[in-house]
């Protein structure tokens, strides 16, 4: 048998950045997402009694790099003693490119492997078991409005908002394609190590987020902006202060940010986010997302734009 399962990646509005734990791969922060609907990773998995170690197909390519990871996901889902595994994954958007293509992916492996193995898991189970492969992975087993508490020994998570109850829109602008320079996981070891900044971003995480969660409950656009804005800036200020430094935009990053201010100056409802890439996501309230694309599109260096309203969490789509 093989199952596929779907799942879209999430947009951090209130970052996770740097680690509690290692080992188990538990955030230091908790976080604030919104689930995307129309950018998708489906992974099938398939289990079979042959020798041999598992097979990985990305976009119809070998993926010897993340099979490691893959294979460890599928041993903490179905047990060290499963048997082999085909697993085989597409994606609808650049993947490795800072728009969360690790998140969608083990998410759906998680739900697709579960089903495979007869299993019948709680969402929050899964989420903890994506989790523990890709910090935010664990947000993609949700819908909506999504917030996840870092726990001492583990992670909870749940949707504080339906997408319906708030149908914000998402524009992202692909400023750059191609693999990024440096993995999440690595450059957040870098900033726990070595920022000044470290120690004040993980102090003031929970206010930041405290401030998101109310508004996105009142649905107050211009506080969810603000907070959004100032957590991401924070960010990265962690990573550019890091030794190396890290800096993950480009021109037309700065080009992007400047077109949304504008927007804002123009009296648009519309905030920027950026994560671990080049790429600019803008959230907006949907009478927006139609200029906000244009401007985007029209920007300098700007390759692509993708639109998206908020979905829902990873979901199985198909035994065969
Ligand atoms: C986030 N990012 O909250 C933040 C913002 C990137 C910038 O979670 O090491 O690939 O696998 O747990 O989940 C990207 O980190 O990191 C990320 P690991 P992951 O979305």
């Amino acid at each position: 048998m093989t199952t596929i399962a779907q799942a879209q990646p999430n947009i951090a509005l209130i970052k996770y950045w740097g680690k509690r734990d290692h080992g188990e791969n538990l955030p230091a922060v908790s976080s604030l997402s919104v689930t995307l609907q129309t950018l998708w990773t489906r992974m099938s998995v398939e289990f079979r009694d042959e020798d041999g170690p598992d097979t990985l197909r990305v976009n119809d390519g070998d993926a010897p790099a993340m099979l490691t990871r893959v294979s460890h996901c599928l041993d903490l889902v179905s047990g060290p003693g499963r048997r082999r595994a085909n697993v085989v994954s597409h994606s609808n958007f650049p993947i490795g490119a800072g728009l969360a293509s690790s998140a969608s992916a083990f998410a759906a492996l998680v739900v697709a492997a579960d089903k495979e193995s007869g299993g019948c898991r709680e969402r929050i189970d899964l989420a903890r078991l994506a989790g523990a492969s890709s910090g935010s992975a664990a947000r993609s087993l949700f819908g909506g409005f999504v917030e996840l508490t870092a726990g001492e020994d583990r992670i909870d998570v749940m949707t504080i908002c339906e997408s319906p109850d708030w149908p914000l829109e998402v524009v992202v602008a692909i400023t750059a394609e191609g693999p990024k320079p440096v993995g999440s996981g690595e450059a957040m070891i870098r900033g726990e190590r070595t920022s000044p900044f470290y120690s004040a971003w993980l102090e003031r995480q929970d206010d930041d987020l405290a401030a998101a969660r109310e508004a996105v409950i009142g649905q107050d656009f211009e506080k969810l902006a603000a907070v959004a804005e100032h957590n991401c800036l924070k960010m990265h200020s962690v990573m550019w202060s890091s030794r190396p430094p890290i800096v993950f935009w480009n021109d037309s990053t700065l080009s992007c940010m400047e077109t949304i201010r504008a927007l804002q100056s123009d009296g648009h409802p519309v905030f920027f986010t950026i994560d671990a890439g080049p790429q600019v996501k803008a959230v907006c309230l949907p009478e927006a997302a139609a200029v906000v694309t244009d401007a985007l599109a029209q920007t300098a260096g700007v390759i692509d734009t993708m639109r998206s309203s908020l979905g829902p969490g990873a979901r199985p789509v198909e035994s065969s």
